[in-house]
Formats: C-alpha cells, structure tokens, sequence
C-alpha cells in the first residue's frame, strides 16, 4: 500500500493503527484483477462488494478501485445485468456453493472468468465509481487523467445494467426494480423476506444433494438456517429453469419482492450517473438521470411506505403487501436528496427510537425474533451503516453523521475489520479481514 495517501489531517494512534490494519485487508484480500471479500468464506469477486471496497481503494490504490471495477463489468450480461458473483477460474468448484456449475451461466464480455451466477446485487457502482473520481486529483495528474478514461468506459455500462433493473425487472410494473431472490437484496437472511419467502418451497432434500460450504467455515448459529438455504437454492432452480429470463417472470417464479435499500441504491446511482455523465460532456443526459431519480423516489414514497410504522418496508409485487418487519432497509431511502421532509422525519425517528439507535443493527431490537448473532437478523453491518451516515450527510445532520461515523470506527478498532458485530458486546462474527469492513473504515478515517 501507499502509506504516503495516507490522510494529510493529524491521524490519532488509535486512527493510524487502524488505517494501517486496514490497508493491510485490502493487500492481502487483493486477488491478481479483483478483490474477494474473504479470503476463507468467498474466494471469488462480488458485485456490490466491489463499490464499497472501491470507496475504500480510492485512498490507498486507485488503480486497483478501477480495476475491481472493470474486471466486475467485463463480466456483465449483453443484457446489462451485472452479476452478484463472477467466479474465479483458480477456484474450484467445491470452494463456494452454490458455484459456477450449479448457476450454469456462460461466460460473457471479455473477463477470462469461469461464469457468474444469474442474479444482481445493489447497483452502488455508480457512487463508487463517482467517489473514486473525485479523489483521483489528489493522487496527482496521471491518476485524474486514468480517472476520467475509466469513467468513460464505465458510464455507458453503468447506463446500461440501470436500464436492465428499471426495465426487464420492474415486475411490479410501478417504477422500482424487484429482487427476485434474497441474495439479489445483499441482505440474505433478512426478516424483510420471510412473509415473501413463506411461499417458496423448502425442499431439505435439495440440502443432501448440494452440501454448504458456508458451513464448513462459519458457525451455523451465525448463518441463514437450512430452510432459508433450501428455499435459495430452489429459487436458484427456478430462474435458472427459465435460463434467468424476466419475461414472465411472475407466473413460474416464487419470490419477487421491491427492496427499499436496493431501491434507494438504484436512485442514488442515478444521481452519481448525472454527475458523471457531467464530467463527460453529456449534460442533456445528466438531466435525465436525475429525472429517473426523482422517478424512482417518488415511487419508493408510493409503494414502500407504511405510515403505521413511519418507516419503508419490503412489498412483496406477488400479493401487493408490505412486510411487517422493520428492517435497516427500511431507513436506507434516507440516502435520497430528494425524500419528502416527512419521510426523512419518520425514518429519522426510527433510526433514533429503541429499535434501532447507533449503530444501527439489521434489524429491529425490540423484536420478538430479533437475533444478535445471525446475521441480517440483528448484528450491525459496517456497510448498512456507511449507507445511512450518506443519508444523515445528504440531509445535513452533520453531528448525527459524525456520532454515527465515531460510532463505527470505535467497534471497528476495537473488535476487528469482522464481516458483522454483536449488536450488544461489539464482538466481531462472520469471516475476519472482511474487504468492505476495511474499505469503509478508510473512508471513515480520511
Ligand atoms: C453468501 C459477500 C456477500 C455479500 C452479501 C452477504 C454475503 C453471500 O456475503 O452473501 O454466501 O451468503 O450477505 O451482502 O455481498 O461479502
């Protein structure tokens, strides 16, 4: 790494230690032309791992930020889908399930890679791509020259995986993009998705027949249940029966679900569009873009709010009704400049009630369910919250924002760059030397 990108601003011991111990993931979780996000428990490169981890990189190795994300496009679909996982062809089969012959994807684009799967993840890519251009002046001329040509190559697929989300996947036909598998939400095992996924078929059978990995290198009781996996991977089977078409997709396929942080993501790219289609010369379509910004929050305001909880929820397109679970995907659409003063209100509120506060857990404390050690059913995740101090920052509550960002680099320091954390003890779980954990902690730090 570059100790002299380090921060110019005076750093604390307990700042420095950390940046260091985090620059140190990035290196060793560098993968040749990608990241992985853990060495042991996802050996190959994931989509919305790449912005957040690109956040990170722009402080410390632009080149490597811009690299993460075209060895991620060189892997898009001619649909302009961008996949959650492209596999690494050094891996084998038997290091990640379900792997690149179970998703039985070919290889698209000019990535030397050994498929991908079918389904996307959050398009934050945008704002990544965005946030490492402007910081590439202060690594000097050549790094802001780079900068630019990398956004001109990234911008019309950028264009072109938002046309496929607002396009092929609006199944709800209302304007918002529907996950038509949990693992497209980021948040795998969210309460957001249980009335959803109620209607999906457990087979456990499926479960002898395609052994998890995840297991062999985490602790069950920090994992999705094996009916949450069996449900996965029956979703799995059934978009791929249908060789990952969206064309009517509704009528052979369990769970299509409108996702308020996906959502939100997908209007903040937007926005991040239209400042880079500015850098480009391109200021009709930068006018656009933030036309289908504003589009798609008012769509999320429509469809996604539930004024008895004063907060956005899941809706599930297959019966029209928003799930009861309040959920950190719920406050997300605080990112969007462009939310109506009431609703910034209603989520703030949440956000500062019992059943969040700061940090904020994935899910709500006061939950009858609520579960501090399984993953997006209770602990915090670093990204959740570096999605939301965006928020708190976008609506001007700096000194929300800072608690909030102090906050993060206490547990941080303190417990580890972990995947997740005890919402109670701080205690680090999941994989350790997680990427955007580190990522993250270096834009907190700068
Ligand atoms: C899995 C890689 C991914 C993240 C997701 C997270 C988890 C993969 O890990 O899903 O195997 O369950 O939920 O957001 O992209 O870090």
């Amino acid at each position: 790494m570059h100790p002299d990108h380090a921060p110019t601003a005076p750093m604390t011991e307990m700042s420095a230690e950390l940046w260091n111990s985090a620059a140190s993931v990035l290196e060793t979780n560098w993968a040749g032309d990608h990241m992985v996000p853990s060495r042991r428990l996802y050996p190959h490169q994931w989509s919305w791992d790449t912005a957040f981890i690109a956040v990170g990189l722009a402080y410390v190795n632009p080149t490597r930020a811009w690299r993460d994300l075209r060895s991620l496009f060189e892997a898009q679909w001619p649909d302009g889908r961008v996949p959650h996982i492209v596999f690494d062809p050094a891996m084998a089969e038997a290091d990640y399930f379900p792997g690149p012959a179970f998703w039985g994807v070919p290889s698209y684009g000019s990535r030397p890679a050994h498929g991908s799967t079918g389904i996307v993840q959050p398009p934050l890519h945008a704002v990544a791509a965005w946030e490492v251009y402007r910081r590439a002046a202060a690594h000097g001329a050549a790094s802001a020259q780079q900068a630019r040509a990398e956004l001109e190559w990234l911008y019309p697929r950028l264009v072109a995986q938002q046309d496929y989300l607002t396009g092929q996947r609006d199944l709800g036909g209302g304007g918002l993009a529907s996950i038509v598998h949990p693992w497209e939400s980021g948040l795998d095992n969210s309460p957001a998705w249980d009335a959803a996924l109620a209607n999906v078929p457990a087979d456990l059978s499926l479960l002898s027949v395609y052994r998890r990995r995840d297991l062999a290198v985490s602790h069950a009781a920090h994992r999705p249940t094996d009916t949450d996996y069996a449900r996965y991977v029956g979703l799995v089977i059934s978009y791929r029966a249908g060789d990952y078409s969206d064309t009517g997709l509704l009528e052979r396929h369990a769970f299509a679900v409108e996702c308020p942080s996906f959502n939100a993501i997908l209007g903040a790219a937007e926005l991040a569009l239209a400042q880079i289609a500015g850098v480009l010369g391109l200021g009709g379509k930068a006018d656009t873009h933030r036309e289908r910004a504003q589009h798609i929050t008012s769509a999320i305001v429509a469809r996604l709010w539930n004024p008895e909880t004063g907060m956005f929820h899941a809706r599930d397109v297959r019966t029209g009704r928003l799930t009861a679970a309040r959920c950190v995907s719920g406050l997300v659409p605080l990112m969007l400049p462009d939310l109506p003063a009431e609703r910034v209100a209603g989520v703030l509120d949440a956000m500062r009630s019992e059943r969040f506060g700061t940090p904020v857990p994935s899910y709500d404390r006061t939950a009858a369910d609520f579960d501090t050690m399984r993953y997006w059913r209770g602990p915090v995740w670093i990204n959740a919250n570096w999605l939301l101090r965006r928020g708190l920052m976008v609506h001007g509550l700096r000194d929300e924002a800072e608690d909030l960002r102090a906050a993060m680099v206490r547990l941080v320091h303190r417990n580890g760059h972990f995947e997740y954390f005890h919402p109670e003890t701080g205690e680090g779980l999941g994989a350790p030397s997680f990427s955007w954990t580190a990522a993250l902690a270096l834009d907190l730090l700068a």
